[in-house]
């Protein structure tokens, strides 16, 4: 575990997202091919929700939609999206954007600190919502001041699957307040 809980500007983080429980390990193994259904864990403060068991080894089917930021404070700016995964598991390894000089992976403990995490994990079968109060993408280094409406590239890389690009759209920061932990 790298960084620690301080709190950062450029997040929404709301009460409820600090009553949060952050028990489970986030690097912990998720235990694969088990008849079942839906099953809705939170590791950190990331809500994992298993549609269906794929298998670890399976090719991942990731799909990325709904990313979506607030305007920069500072100059740093977070990033909420939802991965989903109809295939194998994968792994979120860095993420890069023209418009940041760089871009952390963030979780949120149980404080409303934030702390860094080298990477995150998209099981097989798993939707990853990165959701305000939550787990997102922290750009730091951000020169360009990004009005609701805007859009702007970020590039995902995984371990498998590889590079996806995403197009984030600017949301006034009041809207993601309202939206809240999911
Ligand atoms: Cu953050």
């Amino acid at each position: 575990m790298s960084g620690s809980a301080e709190p950062h500007d450029g997040d929404v983080v709301t009460d409820e997202g600090a009553g949060r429980a952050g028990g489970a390990g986030r690097g912990s193994r998720i235990a694969v091919g088990l008849a079942v259904t839906v099953v809705a864990l939170v590791a950190g403060a990331g809500l994992w929700t298993f549609a269906s068991a794929g298998s670890e080894d399976d090719p991942p089917g990731l799909a990325v939609t709904g990313a979506r930021s607030g305007e920069r404070v500072g100059t740093t700016l977070a990033v909420y999206l939802d991965v989903t995964n109809d295939g194998g598991a994968d792994r979120l390894l860095r993420a890069t954007s023209p418009v940041a000089d760089r871009a952390l992976v963030h979780g949120t403990d149980v404080a409303g600190g934030m702390r860094t995490s080298e990477g995150l994990e998209v099981p097989a079968g798993a939707t990853v919502l990165l959701s305000p109060g939550g787990d997102h993408l922290m750009l730091e280094g951000v020169g360009e001041r990004l009005e609701p409406g805007d859009v702007f590239p970020l590039d995902l890389e995984f371990e498998r699957t590889g590079t996806l690009q995403v197009e984030v759209r600017v949301v006034p920061l009041e809207s993601l307040v309202e939206e809240g932990p999911s």
